[in-house]
């Protein structure tokens, strides 16, 4: 795995918001982590969660893309994968800090002729407030302009909020709360299986659909910084966990948010 990022990609991705890796996995580590996946996901059948209460919204979100969160919380390979810590490494040299959390995994499967991925930002969704979370997004398959590569729009997570735009049917929605981007122009990252692209929580980005036979595959995982403070939504978190939390509260729970790395601290590991 090359999680050693260069002075060179840290000044991109501070400066667009977002850098493709490519090479990230070796041959042998992308078959690795193809399997864990493949498993992962089947054995999850079609719960959104390892608790299995939601089921997924087969109608319209499944054919976006089959998502499946938190891996690691039932899959002892995706925990071993997701626990490593030169990801965490690598997440935190890019971000500039000093620890790094888990928020959530999630297997992104866009099916085959999926629908696209509408423009949105990441971190208003969730229930932290930072403005250096960041998510890696490990392709599994050949990413292309056909099957339903990412987009950015490059130094939006500089100018972003927090209104939460939905993963809904209109593709440009996003450009309704942010008029201003309308003319920007969109960067799309295709890249090999193995490779990988890291974009922070609040840089605008999406997906075209996927105009092929086979799925595009891609396993993701979301970062929050280690300090990081409940923002007020519940987002993933489970409901008495959610109820007991105020406003501000540090998020330090190692069993919701394992923090993978720290430069000084004692972190977990799988
Ligand atoms: O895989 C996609 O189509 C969207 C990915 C995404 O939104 C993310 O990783 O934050
Ligand atoms: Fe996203």
């Amino acid at each position: 795995m090359n999680t050693e990022v260069t002075p060179e990609q840290i000044n991109f991705y501070r400066e667009n918001g977002f850098v493709v890796i490519d090479n990230f996995l070796t041959p042998e580590e992308l078959e690795v982590w193809r399997k864990a996946v493949d498993e992962a996901v089947a054995q999850r059948e079609d719960f959104l969660m390892a608790t299995r209460e939601a089921r997924a919204d087969k109608v319209f979100y499944e054919q976006v893309f089959i998502q499946r969160i938190n891996l690691w919380n039932d899959h002892a390979k995706m925990k071993e994968l997701m626990f490593d810590a030169r990801l965490g490494k690598m997440m935190a040299d890019l971000a500039g800090v000093d620890g790094i959390r888990i928020w959530h995994d999630q297997a992104l499967i866009k099916p085959a002729w999926g629908n696209p991925t509408g423009w949105h930002l990441d971190n208003p969704f969730w229930s932290f407030t930072s403005r250096d979370s960041l998510s890696v997004w490990v392709a599994l398959d050949d990413v292309t302009l056909e099957n339903g590569c990412l987009y950015f729009l490059p130094g939006t997570h500089k100018l972003g909020g927090w209104d939460v735009t939905k993963i809904g049917e209109n593709v440009g929605d996003l450009f309704k709360i942010y008029p201003e981007w309308i003319n920007m122009k969109a960067i799309p990252a295709p890249m090999k299986a193995g490779s990988c692209s890291i974009h922070n929580g609040f840089t605008a980005h999406g997906a075209n659909s996927n105009m092929t036979p086979g799925p595009r595959r891609a396993m993701t995982c979301a970062y929050m910084p280690d300090g990081s403070t409940f923002s007020g939504r519940k987002n993933i978190l489970p409901q008495e966990y959610f109820e007991k939390l105020k406003l501000g509260d540090l998020l330090d729970d190692d069993n919701q948010n394992p923090l993978i790395y720290h430069r000084t601290k004692e972190y977990v590991t799988a």
